[in-house]
């Protein structure tokens, strides 16, 4: 199904490369609610590792902020997986974590950032499996870990991040900062890239994931873009992006990267599950409760463990432009 939608927003995007769009997500009913369910996931967290020895103490009486910096330094890592709402591209076991709170489902199919969604990519709207929570700690807590959902990603395409299949999906990033994100805790960056460029050669890296050495890029070309809690960002499947590293001494900075893609073509990780959450000609085929989508996942998840799960990185490594 190829995509025929005409409006000013997607001719900007896909001249552009980004579009942030103001005032699209209510940081009360909406945003909130996702902080108060990741503050439930660290409180989790937190008894499980000092049951286990990892944490002298669960830090109850710190701020989430705080308190989810303590956890990572002292335990030596940033225990990404559990907060992200997304499985892992390997070693998948039955009881893998993955967050799949009502509040994120609820911020996912909020029907305002689906309007937006509907002028770049028309009526018929799934939610692509390719989506992450990112809780970018401060640099000097990271330590050994440069985790990329935790620490400054590098620069990439997000069409680099899928497999070749979906390479004409017409894939829409939308990028969705929690609270402040500035350039002293790590905001977005992007080099202003039209919709017809190439996809770029990518490295692939076990840190850093699929990414473009930074001498490929024209950084000076690059425009940073500080953005608040309710605006959202959209990108296309070409836009070269990265971001900025956490310089803060005890700040987060917390954001979703969600995808959403025209219903019908490849999603370039067809083992992960998608769910259409717009729909003009089919609306009876839209997940409306977070248990079918939570399913959908855990699902995904029972079989993952048991059968090998397939490289989603197309990348040479050897390539010596990688070198
Ligand atoms: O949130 C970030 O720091 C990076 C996000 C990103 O690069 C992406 O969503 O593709």
């Amino acid at each position: 199904m190829t995509v025929t939608v005409a409006s000013p927003l997607r001719d900007e995007l896909f001249r552009n490369g980004y579009v942030v769009v103001p005032d699209v997500i209510d940081p009360t009913t909406v945003i909130k609610p996702v902080l108060e369910e990741y503050a439930r996931v660290l409180d989790e967290l937190a008894a499980d590792l000092a049951a286990q020895g990892q944490i002298s103490s669960t830090y109850a009486h710190l701020p989430f902020e705080a308190r989810l910096i303590q956890i990572a330094k002292e335990s030596g890592s940033t225990h990404t997986q559990h907060f992200d709402v997304t499985l892992p591209q390997n070693n998948i076991r039955a009881d893998t974590p993955i967050h799949l709170g009502d509040a994120v489902f609820k911020l996912l199919t909020c029907p305002s950032v689906l309007d937006i969604v509907e002028q770049i990519l028309g009526p018929e709207i799934s939610v692509n499996p390719v989506q992450h929570v990112r809780l970018k700690l401060p640099a000097h807590a990271l330590g050994d870990d440069p985790d990329p959902m935790m620490g400054k990603s590098p620069w990439h395409q997000d069409g680099a991040v899928v497999l070749e299949e979906a390479d004409e999906t017409e894939i829409l990033t939308v990028w969705i900062p929690l609270g402040e994100a500035n350039e002293e805790n790590g905001c977005m960056r992007v080099i202003p890239t039209d919709r017809s460029a190439e996809l770029a050669n990518h490295c692939p890296s076990p840190v850093k994931g699929a990414h473009i050495p930074d001498a490929q890029v024209d950084q000076a070309a690059g425009v940073t873009l500080p953005m608040s809690a309710g605006s959202i960002l959209l990108l296309h499947t070409r836009t070269v992006h990265d971001s900025l590293p956490n310089r803060t001494a005890d700040r987060l900075r917390v954001s979703l990267d969600l995808r959403y893609q025209p219903t019908g073509q490849p999603s370039g990780r067809e083992q992960f599950p998608s769910f259409v959450v717009r729909s003009e000609t089919y609306p009876e085929r839209v997940t409306t409760e977070p248990t079918d989508w939570r399913n959908g996942w855990l699902e995904a998840r029972s079989r993952l463990a048991q059968d090998e799960v397939p490289t989603f990185n197309r990348w040479d490594p050897n390539s010596p432009l990688c070198a």
